[in-house]
């Protein structure tokens, strides 16, 4: 083959990659159900994710032009034999230095972001911090569901203390469901995340979430979905045979106390009185029927 040949068959590829890249968009060839995130900060996450595509694609598009220019330059000439070089002390301090002072703008940059999305316990300390009340569940993850508790409908959190003697043992009047955890709409929202046997992660992509589960700790996980429906929620951590299986769904719901209320209705129906449905829509206590 001549040399043509490999500098026009080695640049094609690269070509191709950018041209495909740029209109898979419109022709909509990416992952499926690949939605816009429903959390404001999910949104900086993706411009993060972005920021970095931006950069790579420039270094791609640097390094894949100057191998054209070379073999272009070195096809011209059928019997010029290449040049082997053992290094240029001048090109490694070059490519060390550019790539660190990347990391290193990276890295700063995106602290903001990985402030709010790992540091927002720290006014929990403050005796009656308006951020207690963001407490909306606890979730426990293990072989192979998650197991939510609420706190009883309207109870208040004034301490720290109050919000760890409620995650140490369930309290009278908890409510509890499996695989399917409810959160208030536009509202900032605490979950506190167990596991119950081995390491799992709570990952709901579409809110740009992902923490891990780890046993022995009580790990805080902080969001604000601003868009009301349902998410996948997914164990992210290979964690047994059953591990597939782990799906839940968050919703996001305008009227969460209602939603309390009503779970709350279910829960202590006695299974001879009204139906629960019917006492969620009165409100009454339930009477028994003898
Ligand atoms: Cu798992």
């Amino acid at each position: 083959m001549s040399r043509i040949f490999w500098c026009l068959f080695f640049t094609a590829w690269p070509i191709l990659g950018i041209v495909v890249s740029v209109i898979s968009p419109q022709m909509n060839w990416g992952f499926p159900d690949n939605r816009e995130s429903a959390t404001p900060l999910g949104e900086r996450i993706d411009d993060l994710f972005y920021l970095i595509l931006c950069i790579v694609t420039i270094a791609f598009i640097g390094t894949m032009v100057v191998l054209a220019y070379v073999l272009w330059k070195a096809s011209k000439n059928e019997d010029e034999k290449g040049w082997f070089s053992h290094g240029s002390h001048n090109l490694e301090v070059i490519w060390t230095i550019v790539p660190a002072g990347i990391l290193l703008f990276i890295a700063l940059y995106q602290m903001d972001v990985w402030a709010i999305y790992r540091v927002r316990d720290y006014d929990l300390k403050q005796q009656n911090s308006p951020r207690l009340n963001n407490l909306v569940a606890e979730v426990i993850a293990r072989q192979f569901e998650w197991r939510i508790r609420y706190p009883a409908p309207g109870t208040v959190f004034k301490s720290k203390k109050q919000i760890d003697d409620w995650l140490a043992k369930p309290q009278a009047g908890d409510l509890y469901t499996v695989n399917h955890l409810h959160v208030p709409l536009n509202k900032e929202t605490l979950i506190y995340l167990k596991s119950g046997d081995v390491q799992h992660s709570f990952f709901v992509p579409e809110m740009r979430v992902k923490q891990d589960a780890i046993p022995g700790q009580n790990i805080d996980i902080w969001f604000t979905v601003n868009r009301a429906g349902d998410f996948d929620l997914t164990c992210a951590e290979l964690c047994g045979w059953g591990h597939y299986k782990m799906r839940g769904r968050v919703t996001a719901i305008e009227d969460f106390s209602g939603f309390l209320q009503k779970l709350k209705a279910e829960q202590d129906f006695d299974g001879i009185s009204k139906s629960a449905g019917e006492i969620a829509a009165t409100g009454q206590t339930q009477e028994v029927t003898r």
